[in-house]
């Protein structure tokens, strides 16, 4: 790894969020893709969960948990300005919305990909979908409603939070849905989207294919 961070992750995944945030505080990071639920590929030694993404540091501690390791990459790396220091009026802002969409949103996903896990019966399965899917848009609505974004949603800087919700949101029910509800968050994803710094990641790892929004 040669002193840089050693990626455990997967595209069009949240590991996307984290390489993001890596390019940005200007880090040197090696991938080692791997398929989330496969053990034999080497993910459960990182992360019990069988889950991308996990991130090994510099100093050979490994963090799981999304949201854990976008802060942490944050604190590691201020000069990037990717999160509100701590004594910054947004600080709590930042704190909270990173936790609800680690939990309140990601988290569903574990559910919506294969609903047997909760749901023996198959008939059900789509309906199970359909019902994560509008709560997830709940959650999207009372975020756009309990934000104020300028260029971001914390304000003029580019920062953790915005790269999460920029990822995240691409997940099912997709785009195009989480526009209609969070039309103001969305302004802040577009942007995120269009960053020049970020073309060649999402290039190769979360490409803007022919309907990538609604599919
Ligand atoms: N709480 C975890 C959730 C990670 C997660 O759900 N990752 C997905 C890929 S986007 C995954 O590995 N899914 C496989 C599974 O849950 O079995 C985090 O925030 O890192």
């Amino acid at each position: 790894m040669d002193g840089g961070y050693l990626l455990q992750g997967a595209p069009g995944t949240g590991a996307v969020a984290v390489e993001a945030a890596l390019r940005l505080a200007g880090a040197a990071y090696e991938l080692a893709d791997a398929r989330p639920d496969d053990s034999a590929a080497g993910v459960a030694p990182n992360n019990p969960m069988r889950q991308v993404p996990s991130l090994t540091f510099p100093d050979g501690e490994t963090l799981t948990e999304s949201a854990a390791i976008l802060m942490r990459i944050a604190e590691l790396h201020p000069a990037a300005g990717l999160a509100p220091g701590v004594h910054d009026a947004t600080r709590g802002q930042y704190l909270r919305w990173m936790s609800f969409v680690s939990s309140a949103i990601y988290a569903h996903f574990w559910l919506k990909d294969d609903p047997s896990r909760l749901v023996a019966d198959p008939t059900l399965h789509v309906d199970v979908g359909e019902r994560i899917e509008a709560r997830i848009l709940d959650c999207w609505t009372i975020m756009e409603r309990q934000t104020d974004p300028g260029r971001y949603i914390l304000g003029d800087r580019l920062g953790a939070l915005d790269l999460y919700v920029a990822v995240v949101s691409r997940f099912r029910p997709r785009r195009q849905r989480f526009y209609a509800v969070a039309p103001g968050l969305g302004e802040v994803v577009r942007r995120v989207d269009a960053d020049p710094r970020l073309a060649t990641l999402w290039a190769e790892r979360y490409p803007f294919f022919e309907g990538w929004d609604r599919l």
